[in-house]
């Protein structure tokens, strides 16, 4: 088990704060043995390679945490047992699907029971409905080669190895600027309620449970299924260009507007080791052009290194492309502030996060990362027509941006100092944003930290309906009090 014993001591009384207490200690419970009652091949403890493996499983090594079991469940029926038997003996949980959030305790704990949902590997095509049924265990890059088959998509990740929780925050996508966010293009949720009970989520049954989880992670349910839709795709054209400023505004303002079947992620990186700055921004097009579209022109106009454009009619690869690089193991943060695009702020915001960068390039095993990816008011439109969501970003008359800030560190020991930096650097932002009157409240869940009120940003009245169906669905509060994560201001 990794670095298990120094992290108990860099768990900061901030983060402890935000793991469930632990109910059932005073009553010397053991969860672990209960669920192997039941299930005796399941239940996985310290020193089983299947106990290493779902250990590292997680993206960043804050979050592996250091549970004292893994429930490695094959059926929703297995997990509609499991969570019965936790919910009536009080037993703290999490729930993993990829293990990508770098959020401490979104997805595991300290002596509790972490359900690894690592088997649900359901993907079933119905090419006719165009629907994915999504099992929770899988990685993007399993749905995008078993729909590349038909030659469709789904609204996913963009990174092979990021996994299905995505799909309850919101969801950045190639498919955003035609389609909408990730949350918005599920059609029903297969749900094991706090109870133990399994309901189906959709437009026509407990809709308000199907609509709370466009959004609201893991304060619900366990999801043990996805409805997605997919989309017919032609030819595309996609590659991988450098970063520009000038052209992520133009690309928020003008190209995601008005040519929606573009999509371009600009990503800006620092690397420590080198102190150079790296910029790798995947884009693609999602029509069939003999030559590259106008929109996408000027990031091949601009002095870039190497590209990788090409034309193809699968996404798997792309996937894979943008994944190059990521792996498991580093000490991982990210933050994020939502503001409206300005051409200047954009500019200002990358300069400060390059000093910043470089402050901490001593640091083993540092890079940094910074992205600004739009939400336009299309996207908001399309997410009303399936049937609305709780993000709270009705009304919008002009893109925002989702600006994300990453850190990592080799160390778990440099962690500590680099992540304290790291919030003051975005706070300050914020606040910058805010006497500019360029702030947006809105807080997306997937890029958020522990500490980032990410359900408050949804507006008063998101906040209510989420309370009332967290009332209907978990009398109790058993997502509430018993599972990590973001959590509804009650
Ligand atoms: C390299 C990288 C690339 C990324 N790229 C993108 C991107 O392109 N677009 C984008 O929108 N985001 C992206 N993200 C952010 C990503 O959406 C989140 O990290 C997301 O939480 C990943 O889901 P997961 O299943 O891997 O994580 P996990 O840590 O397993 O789960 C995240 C949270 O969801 C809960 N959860 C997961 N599954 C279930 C379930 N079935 N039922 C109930 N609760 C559940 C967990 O309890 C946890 O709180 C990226 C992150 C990384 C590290
Ligand atoms: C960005 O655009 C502005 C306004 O058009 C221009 O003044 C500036 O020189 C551009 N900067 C770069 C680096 O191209
Ligand atoms: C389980 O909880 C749901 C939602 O609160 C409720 O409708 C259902 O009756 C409960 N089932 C049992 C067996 O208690
Ligand atoms: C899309 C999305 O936000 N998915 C995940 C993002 O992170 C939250 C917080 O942990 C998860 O619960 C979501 O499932």
């Amino acid at each position: 088990m990794r670095q298990t014993s120094s992290l108990f001591a860099l768990v900061s009384a901030a983060v402890v704060s935000a793991l469930p207490a632990p109910h059932n200690e005073a009553r010397q419970v053991d969860c672990c043995a209960i669920l192997a009652d039941v299930f005796p091949d399941k239940v996985n403890y310290p020193g089983s390679s299947r106990f290493s493996q779902e250990t590292d499983a997680f993206w960043s090594s804050t979050c592996s945490l250091a549970p004292n079991c893994f429930f490695t469940p094959d059926v929703t029926a297995e997990v509609a047992t499991a969570v019965g038997l936790l919910s009536s003996n009080e037993c703290r949980f999490s729930v993993r699907a990829g293990g990508h959030h770098s959020s401490v305790g979104a997805a595991s704990n300290i002596g509790g029971v972490t359900i690894a949902l690592t088997n649900f590997k359901q993907r079933d095509v119905d090419p006719v409905n165009n629907i994915v049924s999504v099992g929770p265990g899988n990685r993007f890059h399993e749905v995008y080669a078993a729909t590349d088959a038909y030659h469709k998509v789904a609204v996913l990740g963009r990174y092979a190895q990021v996994g299905t929780g995505l799909l309850l925050g919101a969801g950045l996508s190639y498919l955003n600027n035609p389609e909408g966010l990730s949350i918005d293009n599920i059609v029903a949720h297969e749900v094991v309620l706090a109870n133990g009970t399994v309901v189906i989520a959709s437009a026509d049954s407990h809709p308000d449970l199907h609509k709370a989880l466009k959004g609201g992670g893991n304060n619900f349910g366990v999801v043990t299924r996805y409805d997605l839709k997919i989309f017919d795709v032609p030819e595309y054209v996609l590659g991988a260009m450098p970063y520009y400023d000038n052209l992520t505004y133009h690309y928020h303002v003008d190209a995601a507007v008005n040519d929606k079947f573009t999509h371009i992620l600009p990503q800006w990186g620092f690397n420590g080791a080198t102190g150079q700055r790296e910029s790798f921004t995947p884009f693609l097009y999602l029509k069939q052009q003999p030559t590259l579209p106008p929109s996408l022109q000027p990031w091949v106009d601009v002095p870039w290194v190497h590209n990788t454009i090409r034309q193809t009619s699968v996404l798997t690869p792309l996937a894979f492309e943008n994944h190059d690089g990521y792996f498991n193991g580093d000490a991982q943060q990210q933050r994020t502030i939502t503001i409206f695009a300005d051409r200047e702020f954009f500019h200002e915001v990358s300069d400060r996060f390059h000093q910043f960068a470089q402050s901490w390039a001593h640091i083993e095993g540092f890079y940094a990362l910074h992205c600004k990816m739009p939400i336009t008011p299309f996207m908001v439109q399309k997410s009303i027509e399936n049937g609305g969501n709780v993000l709270g970003l009705e009304g919008i008359e002009e893109p925002l941006s989702i600006l994300y800030f990453g850190v990592t560190a080799r160390n778990i020991e440099d962690s500590e100092a680099l992540f304290a930096a790291h919030e003051e650097f975005v706070e300050n932002l914020r606040g910058i944003a805010q006497e500019r009157g360029l702030l947006h409240r809105y807080i997306m869940w997937n890029y958020s930290a522990f500490n980032q009120a990410v359900i408050d940003s949804y507006g008063p009245d998101n906040v209510q309906f989420l309370k009332d169906v967290a009332e209907a669905y978990d009398p109790n509060g058993v997502f509430q009090n018993l599972v990590g994560g973001q959590k509804i201001p009650f």
